[in-house]
């Protein structure tokens, strides 16, 4: 991106995240570029409200503690940051309503509640869209990945980067999922995202939309038969307690994006969000590669636990694919039909490396 294009990007109030923060638009001694009315004095004493939804256990927790120790070494412990795990300062959604209303400062969500918000974001829930890790990074630190966190100003939320969740795969409390038809009748528990509802009908369940802090207590009262996650999640909140069987599906690939409070982010002088931009891609970077070695980790633990684990074919997911394809189309449409072929582009050019 020619650096004028990027300049009249920025005064128009376009926050670019840390990884182009510091690439494209450092002024080459390092100093990231403000928005807004930000101050250029130096650091100030700071305390940064952090607040996720998972333990911090969890990769997306460790994630966290780095940025802490990130934060507090290269500021020279003048910004603390204050980690709250457990959704203690509520769910994704409240919690990013926090941040627009200037009550908080960080949060780190799943992109599929902000789909309410920003509905391009969206096009991370379709089913089956990504392989493996390598094409949604593609995607994520990509040109597309940048639209959508260009968007997030407008709604007084600034993006730091994309940290990662992983593949989502299905629990339940009544049988195996070997096939599309197994689907039929069970009662599985979504993230609040249409997307995900809708799929999850098409392929005959009945979805059921919470936020993620109930899901533990709705699979042990029976009020859902089962809900999907990534590995590392289904095992730090012990759902092999309350669920019998684990089907591997990876039929979602969801981000996490690292969201700022604007009207924090604005008072902040440059070499504050410098801090905060670099502390976040270095603590994403350790997360990406952490949330794998524990998603590995986590499938042994949950066979140790007892659940009753199968893997889906490649030829029944073809099939589940197929089912869905109806619901993606149609979403595709809603969410731009350009940004999908954008992001199926950037698929398609690493998968046929
Ligand atoms: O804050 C943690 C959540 O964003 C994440 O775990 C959400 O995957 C999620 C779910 O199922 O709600």
């Amino acid at each position: 991106m020619r650096m004028n294009t990027w300049l009249k990007r920025l005064a128009a109030g376009v926050v670019l995240p840390g990884v182009l923060l510091l690439g494209a638009c450092s002024d080459g001694g390092g100093n990231a570029t403000k928005t807004g009315s930000a101050s250029t004095e130096g650091i100030q004493e700071r305390t940064i409200k952090a607040g996720i939804g998972n333990s911090e256990k969890h990769p997306q927790g460790q994630g966290m503690v780095k940025f802490k120790e990130l934060v507090e070494e290269k500021s020279g412990g003048k910004m603390k940051v204050q980690n709250f795990f457990d959704a203690t300062l509520g769910d994704d959604q409240k919690m990013t309503e926090a941040l627009q209303a200037g009550m908080q400062e960080v949060t780190v969500p799943s992109t599929s509640p902000l789909v309410g918000t920003i509905k391009e974001f969206g096009i991370y829930d379709f089913p089956f869209v990504f392989n493996n890790e390598e094409e949604a990074y593609a995607v994520l630190d990509g040109a597309v990945g940048q639209k959508l966190l260009d968007k997030l100003p407008e709604h007084d939320l600034v993006g730091l980067g994309y940290w990662e969740n992983g593949f989502r795969n299905l629990t339940n409390s009544k049988h195996p999922v070997e096939t599309a038809a197994d689907f039929k009748g069970l009662k599985i528990r979504t993230m609040q995202n249409e997307v995900h509802l809708d799929a999850f009908s098409k392929l005959g369940a009945n979805p059921s939309p919470m936020a993620f802090s109930e899901v533990f207590t709705a699979l042990e009262t029976g009020t859902v038969d089962g809900q999907e996650n990534p590995l590392a999640t289904i095992q730090t909140q012990k759902y092999y307690e309350v669920q019998d069987y684990l089907s591997i599906t990876k039929h979602v690939y969801t981000p996490f994006v690292f969201l700022v409070s604007k009207k924090f982010w604005d008072g902040l002088s440059e070499e504050e969000q410098k801090i905060m931009s670099e502390a976040a891609q270095e603590a994403g970077k350790y997360q990406r590669e952490l949330n794998q070695k524990e998603n590995e980790k986590a499938l042994k633990t949950l066979k140790e636990e007892g659940m009753k684990i199968n893997e889906v074919t490649p030829e029944e997911m073809e099939k589940m694919k197929e089912i869905i394809q109806p619901v993606t189309d149609e979403y595709a449409q809603k969410f731009g039909a350009d940004l999908v072929d954008e992001m199926m582009a950037e698929v398609e050019k690493v998968r046929g490396k």
